[in-house]
């Protein structure tokens, strides 16, 4: 089923010549040679020997280049240093949804000098439940300028009397906490097929989710579906959205250029398939190149669900510089992943805010297709304070 992928950019890698009689042995030899995340720069098969033809054995030609170097760089520039939160940097603003007023607010809205007392508690707040309320923010790292704008809310309820039930302040912070989320209509499900891109940094579990959404899609909700891949930079990551292909019993399909891309989607079309999921390669939001790249791919089909996928692993100072770069593709939503190792989901909050894109999906863990449930703003609220999370 592997289709040879050729690769455009081999100035800077030595590259490895190998034969074999079938095009299996040679992608085995590549691996043995080269490790599995090789990129395979050229392909040709022909046949040796024989006469006038007779007797001629076929031979599969791969040129390789070594990739580990630069696979390693890559990984380093995501997970180096974070820049500054900028909360009035935003995304391009997505008309399609309804901002609720806090969080405009929010965007704006300064603290006032000296409000950040112990564990940021702001003095101003006399009353015992807002600072409680006010304390249990910052202890999930909420910014402060979010906690106090959360607990000014809040202040204009009838409170309690007397020492604060904490189940009370949660019950209360929780219905604030969930006006700062946007609801995440779905999106136009009329057309044959839905295409839904997944585009974002590497690792942050694209495929994964991928296989995770096309499994219940297929299963759950008896659709036919569809996978393409454009992840074509390295063996391995095809292959494994091949294996979760095979288990589910999904065609897949390998799209090296935009027109190919679209010629797949056509045929999907024509086969009569529901929904489309398409993976892209994990792209560093520092390499302008190859995010030029995707909005080629993406360029040609202006009808995808475009959805940017974020760890919740990474901090939110630097998932807003993430979704900041990204924002050319033109996202409309955001899945977040990992949210089972994250320690303090508080610190994404403002960079959700400011990002202005409605969350899509939680991932909770590397099981396909289990780990995966749809986001409300509920969720995001119990996240925050680790109530009934997931
Ligand atoms: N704990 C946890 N691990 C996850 C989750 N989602 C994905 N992973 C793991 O994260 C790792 C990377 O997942 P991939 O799906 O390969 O990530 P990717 O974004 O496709 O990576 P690239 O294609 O290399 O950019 C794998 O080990 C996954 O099992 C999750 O929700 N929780
Ligand atoms: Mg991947």
């Amino acid at each position: 089923m592997t289709r040879i992928l050729m690769a455009n950019r081999t100035r800077s890698f030595r590259l490895t010549r190998v034969e074999a009689p079938t095009m299996q042995e040679a992608l085995q030899k590549v691996r043995a040679q080269l490790g599995s995340e090789a990129m395979i720069v050229s392909s040709r098969s022909f046949r040796r020997g024989g006469v006038l033809g007779v007797g001629a054995q076929e031979v599969v030609e791969v040129y390789a280049a070594d990739t580990r170097s630069r696979i390693e760089n890559i990984r380093r520039e995501n997970s180096s240093r974070a820049k500054p939160m900028d909360l009035s940097s935003t995304v391009a603003p997505d008309s399609s949804v309804q901002r609720p007023p806090l969080s405009e607010a929010v965007l704006v809205e300064q603290s006032p000098p000296g409000s950040q007392g112990r564990h940021g508690t702001t003095p101003r707040f006399t009353n015992a439940f807002l600072r409680e309320c006010h304390d249990l923010l910052i202890s999930r790292e909420i910014d402060p300028r979010v906690a106090d704008l959360v607990v000014e809310e809040v202040s204009h309820l009838r409170l309690p009397a007397g020492y604060p039930d904490p189940s009370r302040v949660r019950a209360v912070l929780r219905s604030q906490l969930t006006k700062l989320f946007l609801s995440s209509p779905p999106l136009d499900d009329q057309k044959r097929p839905r295409v839904i891109i997944l585009v974002g940094p590497t690792g942050v579990g694209k495929t994964t989710t991928i296989a995770k959404l096309a499994a219940r899609a297929k299963i759950h909700e008896r659709q036919r579906v569809g996978l393409i891949t454009l992840d074509t930079f390295r063996i391995a990551a095809v292959d494994q959205l091949e294996k979760y292909a095979e288990i589910i019993g999904l065609p897949l399909v390998i799209a090296t250029s935009p027109q190919e891309l679209r010629m797949a989607v056509e045929d999907f079309r024509a086969k009569a398939v529901d929904v489309v999921f398409v993976d892209t390669a994990g792209r560093s939001h520092r390499d302008e190149l190859k995010m030029a790249e995707i909005r080629e791919f993406l360029a040609v089909l202006p009808d995808a669900e475009v959805h940017l996928v974020l760890s919740t692993t990474t901090h939110g100072k630097t998932i807003l510089s993430v979704a900041n770069r990204f924002s050319g593709m033109g996202f409309h939503r955001v899945i977040l992943t990992k949210v089972d190792e994250t320690i303090s989901f508080g610190s994404l909050v403002s960079a959700l805010i400011s990002i202005g894109r409605p969350v899509s999906f939680v991932t909770d863990g590397q099981n396909v297709p289990d780990d995966i449930v749809a986001s409300d703003p509920e969720r995001l609220a119990d996240l925050v304070l680790k109530v009934n999370a997931l």
